[in-house]
């Protein structure tokens, strides 16, 4: 069993019904959730105009392997009806792995941990109320010192 960490995010139609529905599907005989972060309201990055999100982070046990789970998330986007539009554009669901265990992945389909979560305070802020001191596998910096970066995005705990 490894601890996984995923990144849930939506912008389109009914956000809190989106995440609360990927929760729902991601759940699963080899995925338990075993605790969620507050669900926080944040401004977009990257692709600018688009609805603000809302951002969540859950922490799971799961025997899958990295790919497996990849292709279990991919599963659950698409039947919350993700298209695959503009890249970092509006989604009415986006599920991303951050950390997997300890486990460093570099492939051309998969990163882990991802590749922007040390930039992203959508990310770090809900990651950090569940796991503050966990390092990040690569830099050895926690996730409390991540965050202290990147302090200037607007994101709001609702
Ligand atoms: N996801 C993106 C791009 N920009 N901005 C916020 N606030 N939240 C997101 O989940 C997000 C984003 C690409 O996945
Ligand atoms: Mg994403
Ligand atoms: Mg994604």
């Amino acid at each position: 069993m490894r601890t996984t960490y995923l990144s849930l995010g939506s912008n389109l139609g009914d956000r809190e019904a989106n995440l609360k529905d990927a929760r729902e599907r991601l759940a699963s005989a080899d995925v338990r959730i075993l605790r969620v972060s507050s669900i926080y309201e944040t401004e977009p990055r990257d692709f600018a105009g688009q609805p603000w999100f809302l951002n969540q982070v859950i922490e799971a046990e799961t025997s899958l392997f990295p790919r497996q789970l990849l292709s279990h998330v991919q599963r659950v986007e698409r039947a919350l009806g993700r298209k695959r539009a503009a890249p970092k554009g509006p989604r009415t669901i986006d599920l991303d792995i951050l950390l997997f265990g300890e486990a460093v992945v570099a492939t051309p389909d998969l990163e882990i941990p991802h590749p922007r979560l040390h930039t992203r305070r959508f990310v770090l802020e809900p990651l950090a109320e569940l796991a503050p001191d966990i390092r990040h596998p690569r830099t050895r910096r926690t996730v409390r010192e991540m965050l202290a970066d990147v302090k200037d995005q607007a994101v709001r705990k609702i």
